[in-house]
């Protein structure tokens, strides 16, 4: 745990007095979070796969490129969500530092195993994550950057990032009959996110095993309720 460590970050008090969030009572960690955001989202499923929801409130926080939000600058200076801020005010301001927190928090070993399948589930977890950035990149590419300075060929390079990866995971499919890991996780959030912001890409069509797969786990309770709506 991170009790006595030095630490880098000052206390996040402005943005906590803005939102009017209690600073004491049971839900006493703060997760800022963005419904469309796949990197937020990660998180809240594992907070609930992980029966954490009555230890954490989830704050709505806006995010985006260009538009500085100087409120939420003091808990991220990144100004990225997701960020976990502790009872003292300290913060955590990535996904997969906050899983893995909050695994460790539930008792360890449940999102990352501590044994040997820990390198696999971190290795596949970097493929995931490889491919949210990706997507999240394109998706700034195509809805923020100004039409007359988009740039097609880059675009087009982080798509087949994406295809690319998709494949490995398609291939290696049976390896998703195991627990709902940091890894199963994400792709179920990238696959979620793909339906969101690109359901013309039609991913299902060249991964008929990841979309059975998925088929099955967005029915999960942590996947239904976080489902993004903006
Ligand atoms: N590596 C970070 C990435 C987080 C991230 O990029 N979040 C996006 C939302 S999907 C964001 O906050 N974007 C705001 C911006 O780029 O200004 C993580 O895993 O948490």
């Amino acid at each position: 745990m991170v009790e006595g460590r030095p630490w880098p970050f000052t206390r996040p008090t402005r943005l906590l007095e803005v939102v009017g969030v209690p600073s004491s009572g049971p839900r006493f960690m703060r997760l800022h979070v963005a419904s469309a955001s796949p990197f937020a989202r990660k998180v809240r499923v594992a907070v609930r796969e992980l029966n954490l929801q009555g230890q954490v409130t989830e704050v709505p926080t806006a995010v985006a490129p260009t538009q500085r939000n100087v409120d939420y600058g003091q808990v991220n200076p990144l100004r990225l969500v997701p960020a976990l801020v502790l009872a003292d005010g300290r913060v955590l301001p990535d996904s997969t530092l906050i899983v893995q927190f909050l695994d460790d928090f539930a008792g360890g070993g449940r999102l990352v195993p501590s044994g040997a399948g820990k390198w696999s589930v971190l290795a596949r977890h970097a493929l995931v994550q490889g491919m949210l950035e990706a997507a999240v990149s394109v998706r700034y590419e195509t809805a923020v950057r100004p039409a007359e300075r988009r740039w097609e060929g880059w675009i087009e390079d982080r798509w087949s990032k994406i295809d690319d990866t998709l494949q490995v995971f398609e291939r290696g499919a049976g390896e998703l009959d195991g627990p709902f890991d940091m890894a199963q996780i994400g792709l179920a959030c990238l696959l979620g996110y793909l339906d969101f912001r690109f359901a013309g890409r039609h991913w299902r069509d060249e991964c008929p095993q990841l979309a059975a797969w998925f088929l099955e786990i967005a029915e999960r309770p942590s996947m239904v309720e976080t489902q993004p709506n903006a």
